[in-house]
Formats: C-alpha cells, sequence, structure tokens
C-alpha cells in the first residue's frame, strides 16, 4: 500500500469504531494482544478503553501478577488487582495470559532468605516456589489460560544467568516451576518467556534450555519472544530464524511483548534489562512535539515487515501481544532513559489509530 493510502486509511477512523479491527483482521491468524495497566483492566481509562475492548482478543498484566505485586509479604497475598484483571479478561472474553511466576527482578528479597535474612536452603526456597505457584496457578486455575513460568532465564551469551533462584537451587529450578504449574493447572499452556532470543548465541543457549526441559518431561508448550524490538533491530531475517528454530523444537512462539524503540540509542546494547538504564542528553528525545511524518511512515513499514515474517509463520506463531495500548503508556518513554517520548505502538497519545496501525491490518490482508 502507498504511504498515502495509509495515513488515509488511519486518519479516517476514531478508537472503538475502527473498521477493520486488529483482531477481526487476524482471526484465524494467531491473536492480537496487549499488556493492560490496572487503569485499563479496571475500567477507568476513559481513552485506552475503547482500543482495548474493540481491538485485542487477549490481554496480558503488565504488573499484576508478578511475585512483587501479587505475593508482596511472606504470608500475605494481594489478590484484588489480578483478580480485577482476570474478571475484565472474562467479561470481554478474552484469552487471559499470566505473567510471570517466576523471575529474578519485582521478586522481594524475603523470597529468597529466611527469617534470620540468611539465604534459604535449596528445599527451602523449591518449597516457597511450589507454594506461590499452587496459590496463584491455582487461583486463576481454567480462568487464565496460559502462563509466562520463567522469565529470563539466561545471559546475552546464552549462558545461565546467575540469579537467586539458579545459585540457591540450581539448573532445575525451571523444571520444577514448570513441574508445580503443570500440577496446579493440568491444562494452562506453559511458557519460558525471554528476550534478545533473535541473537544467535543466546537463541542458542534457549533452544537448549527448552531442548532439555522437553526432554525431562515439562509441560512447556511454547516460547515466549518478547519482541522489544528497534528499527534496524532484529532483522526480518533473524525474526524468521528464531521463530524456525523453536518450531523445530515442537513449541508454539508467542510474541509476548511487542513494541519498536524510535528514539535514539542510549546505550550500546539492544536489552531489555531494566538495570541497563542511561542519562539522556538534548539530542536523545528529538520528538517531544510529535513524530515527524516520514517517522510514522518508517514505523509503518518497520511493523510490515515484521507481521509479514509472523503471518508467514502462522502455523508455529499463536500470538503477538502489544506491551501497552498507547503510545503514552509505554514504558519505553522511561527506558532506557527516563522522561522520554516515545512512539513504539500502534495508537497515539489520543488513542488514534498511526499509519502503523494501518499497515498492521493490510499484512493480514495480503498474505
Ligand atoms: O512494563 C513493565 C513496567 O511497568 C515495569 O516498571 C517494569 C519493571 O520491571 O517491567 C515492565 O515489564 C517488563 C516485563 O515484565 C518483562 N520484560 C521486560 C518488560 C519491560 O521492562
Amino acid at each position: 500500500m502507498k504511504p498515502l493510502a495509509l495515513i488515509m486509511l488511519a486518519a479516517a477512523v476514531a478508537p472503538g469504531q475502527i473498521a477493520p479491527t486488529l483482531k477481526g483482521a487476524y482471526e484465524g491468524i494467531f491473536r492480537i494482544g496487549a499488556a493492560l495497566n490496572p487503569a485499563q483492566f479496571e475500567e477507568r481509562d476513559p481513552r485506552g478503553n475503547p482500543i482495548i475492548a474493540a481491538q485485542f482478543d487477549t490481554i496480558s498484566p503488565e504488573n499484576a501478577l508478578k511475585w512483587g505485586s501479587i505475593h508482596p509479604r511472606v504470608d500475605g497475598y494481594n489478590f484484588e488487582p489480578a483478580d480485577r484483571y482476570v474478571a475484565f479478561g472474562e467479561k470481554h472474553k478474552m484469552f487471559i495470559v499470566g505473567h510471570c511466576l517466576v523471575w529474578h527482578s519485582q521478586t522481594p528479597r524475603w523470597v529468597f532468605e529466611n527469617e534470620n535474612g540468611e539465604p534459604l536452603t535449596r528445599e527451602g526456597l523449591l518449597e516457597r516456589m511450589r507454594d506461590h505457584i499452587r496459590t496463584v496457578v491455582g487461583r486463576y486455575k481454567g480462568r487464565i489460560g496460559g502462563w509466562d513460568v520463567v522469565n529470563e532465564a539466561l545471559n546475552e551469551d546464552g549462558s545461565m544467568r546467575q540469579s537467586p533462584w539458579y545459585r540457591i537451587i540450581g539448573e532445575d529450578y525451571l523444571l520444577k516451576a514448570f513441574q508445580f504449574a503443570h500440577e496446579a493447572d493440568p491444562r494452562a499452556e506453559l511458557y519460558y518467556n525471554d528476550y534478545s532470543l533473535e541473537n544467535e548465541a543466546k537463541r542458542k543457549g534457549a533452544v537448549e534450555l527448552i531442548r532439555k526441559l522437553k526432554a525431562a518431561g515439562a509441560a512447556i508448550s511454547g516460547v515466549g519472544l518478547q519482541g522489544h524490538d528497534k528499527m534496524d533491530w532484529p532483522t526480518a531475517r533473524q525474526e524468521a530464524e528464531t521463530i524456525e528454530a523453536f518450531a523445530a523444537l515442537g513449541v508454539k512462539v508467542h510474541i509476548t511483548e511487542l513494541d519498536i524503540d524510535v528514539l535514539p540509542r542510549t546505550t550500546r546494547q539492544n536489552t531489555a534489562d531494566i538495570s541497563a538504564t542511561a542519562a539522556g542528553t538534548a539530542q536523545s528525545n528529538p520528538y517531544t512535539a510529535g513524530l515527524p511524518e516520514e517517522m510514522q511512515q518508517a514505523l509503518a513499514r518497520r511493523y510490515a515487515e515484521l507481521f509479514e515474517v509472523f503471518v508467514q509463520h502462522r502455523n508455529t506463531v499463536s500470538r503477538v501481544t502489544f506491551w501497552g495500548v498507547t503510545d503514552g503508556d509505554s514504558w519505553l518513554n522511561n527506558f532506557p532513559t527516563r522522561g522520554r517520548t516515545n512512539y513504539p505502538l500502534l495508537f497515539d497519545r489520543e488513542g488514534k489509530p498511526k499509519p502503523a496501525f494501518a499497515a498492521v491490518v493490510q499484512k493480514a490482508k495480503t498474505n
């Protein structure tokens, strides 16, 4: 489609009454989702809520189900936000994703310590992990359809991250986490989720990890490629090779946290590691007054390029979830540099569809 046609299609429609919709266009191809914040799943976001209801058939919780949110104290769970999140998904008949059970980040320190503040034993930490997984997965059994069981277990070179889980339990902490999750809800889909798996070294580590998990009998059904992408990374070819590498293992691929950072790099690595922050300069926040038209079009072409690959691999890709609804919601306004104005999603700060929206819809039709 010509750039002018894309602009006209994007400008002619308002949120909530967009035809076609993302989920309509991709029906029978794969699910299309968004990560929600509390204002959204509590229906207090007048801009976001009509978009969510109209456009998406699956949701993920941006933070509400992370250990630190749902299980902040050793003897205390905070189920209320997660209950509302799940009820929202049911009301809208969506496929509901749980994110995430076992991670090194957003997990309180006490999880890894005994009452004297000393490191837990392997048995102690396994017991705590089992209790957490049983409680959380068990509470939403039959309602949350798929879980990110383990998040971000790998280093960039493909070796195992030396997280407290790994150091205290050992490499089989992943197998145990999958076993506990499967026991708690035998019908839920279970995923391993990570970022930058498009890079060869880390991808090889992930392939090996999943191969071993499967060989040990883990009920792993899919891998989550987070998809925190740049304008020039990963290439379409890297994306395709990554999907194919996991397809060969017999697992489904979920694009779990898709967004495209359009701002100048302030760190050297392509990473979603939230500890990799950097200070900004005047040049690193160039679009505070709006995204120039040529950048809008470049973003639309970039989204088209990625969706071309996803659609080509529709037999393996079962879901594409955006990490946020409108540009104003995105974590990328504060990462890796705080307080910038980023444009990574398909809907602008007013909730209007961008040219990238039309480009994504168009890809469903041409394949
Ligand atoms: O979007 C989430 C943001 O609100 C939190 O502050 C941040 C803290 O870790 O986590 C963000 O979500 C992350 C996700 O859980 C795992 N992959 C990377 C995502 C972006 O940081």
